[in-house]
């Protein structure tokens, strides 16, 4: 799937609409995060190539008591030279996904120091992240809990709301599970925030 600019920014604030929020899909090049935004979006497994800058799609997900819930994605390019520009997406977007390839051993530690890196700026704080852990596919997948030690999550800051999922974007697995736990930690953030501003 190829890249898509389009004129919004990255800061476009988010559709009005309260089921709706705003994420952003960041981590390593080759990690799979353009090939799960469009199997999400289309739910077939397209051919990709390396994003130079984002793509961004508005996608639908059937949440608990059948509500449907709207998230408006944006795929930000891995490659290291892009990586200073994630900054500028993660300001203001309500949760972070963060894509690992399982079948990649020998990059996880460079993974966790992105991860730790974007997770620890001041913006960021508290931010709910997922993190997928994809290609599941593969025999030589690392789980998910094997991923969640690895990138050392429970070093983040106790604010920060997290959840390992395993998924694949060759076939699926996993995916409508972890959109559900990022929705969970989404609405726990803002119930949170909104209490401690009635606190003030
Ligand atoms: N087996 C398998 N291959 C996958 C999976 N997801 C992605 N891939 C492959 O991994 C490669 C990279 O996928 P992309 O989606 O382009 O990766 P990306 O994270 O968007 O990479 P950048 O845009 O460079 O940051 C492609 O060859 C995909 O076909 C998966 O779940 N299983
Ligand atoms: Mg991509």
């Amino acid at each position: 799937m190829g890249n898509q600019f389009t004129d919004i920014g990255p800061n476009a604030t988010f559709l009005p609409n309260l089921r709706s929020s705003h994420i952003v899909v960041i981590g390593l090049d080759n990690a799979g995060k353009t090939s799960l935004l469009y199997r999400l979006k289309l739910r077939e497994f397209v051919e990709t190539i390396p994003t130079k800058g984002f793509n961004m799609e508005h996608i639908k997900v059937s949440v608990e008591h059948s509500n449907t819930f709207h998230f408006q994605v944006w795929d930000v390019g891995g490659q290291e030279k892009l990586r200073p520009l994630w900054k500028s997406y993660t300001r203001r977007t309500d949760g972070l996904v963060f894509v690992v390839d399982a079948a990649e051993a020998e990059r996880m530690e460079e993974a966790k120091v992105e991860l730790h890196r974007i997770s620890r700026s001041a913006e960021n704080q508290g931010m709910p992240v997922l993190v997928l852990a994809n290609k599941q596919d593969l025999d030589s997948a690392m789980s998910a809990s094997e991923v969640e030690k690895v990138l050392s999550l429970q070093e983040m800051s106790s604010s920060t709301l997290y959840h390992t999922q395993g998924c694949s974007a060759l076939d699926g697995q996993g995916l409508q599970l972890g959109l559900e736990k990022l929705y969970e930690m989404i609405l726990k953030r803002k119930k949170i925030l909104r209490q401690s501003k009635k606190k003030k």
